[in-house]
């Protein structure tokens, strides 16, 4: 993600209702306009009075030491970078349930085949990841430095970006992402994304 700041909300790829019926039009607009959007404006705020750091990207400012901030200021930029990461990589990699993505293909699938021994075995394991993790976070399936899928556990706005990785798809099992459609079902919500989820061609 090669943008700098001052960051921008990045408009959604797809209309806000191309995702009905797995996610609502209400939910994308509060997600996209509202949540998302906070990140942004917070993580501009706090980047506002550190010059130096105007040149960074958002990977940049992930793995930077910022040792040198008040703790206040660094947990900020973490946080607030971390949303405004794991948000532009979200809603990038929906599609339209009509659209012809959201099964592996090609070496993706082949390697989830490698590594999990089957795509209803990765699709068990990342279903249990999303379901069990505590609280609020994403889900991520990362390709490591070895070349082995891996599935992750992410709290909060924790990115893949410390693990020299990036999430290939990643849910967002924050309450604000399913709330209004699925109230406390996450298992729900987590069934239907599949359906919107891309996977990338590796
Ligand atoms: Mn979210």
């Amino acid at each position: 993600m090669a943008y700098t700041y001052p960051f921008v909300l990045p408009p959604l790829p797809y209309p806000y209702e191309a995702l009905n019926p797995y996610i609502d039009t209400e939910t994308m607009h509060y997600h996209h306009d509202k949540h998302f959007k906070t990140y942004i404006d917070k993580l501009n705020a706090v980047l506002e009075k550190y010059p130096t750091l105007h040149n960074m990207t958002l990977t940049q400012l992930l793995s930077a030491n910022l040792e040198n901030l008040p703790a206040e200021d660094r947990t900020a930029i973490m946080n607030n970078a971390g949303g405004v990461y794991n948000h532009a990589l979200f809603f990038e990699g929906l599609a339209p349930a009509s659209e012809n993505k959201h099964m592996p293909v090609g070496k993706l699938a082949t390697m989830i085949d490698r590594d999990f021994g089957s795509f209803e075995n990765f699709k068990d394991a990342f279903n249990r990841t999303a379901l069990n993790l505590f609280g609020s976070g994403w889900a991520c399936l990362a390709l490591n430095e070895n070349g082995r899928l891996e599935i992750h556990p992410l709290k909060n706005q924790e990115t893949a970006v410390p693990l020299n990785s990036e999430c290939l798809i990643q849910f967002d099992v924050w309450e604000h992402a399913y709330y209004l459609k699925y109230k406390n079902d996450r298992k729900n919500y987590i069934d239907n994304l599949w359906n919107v989820i891309v996977f990338p061609e590796l």
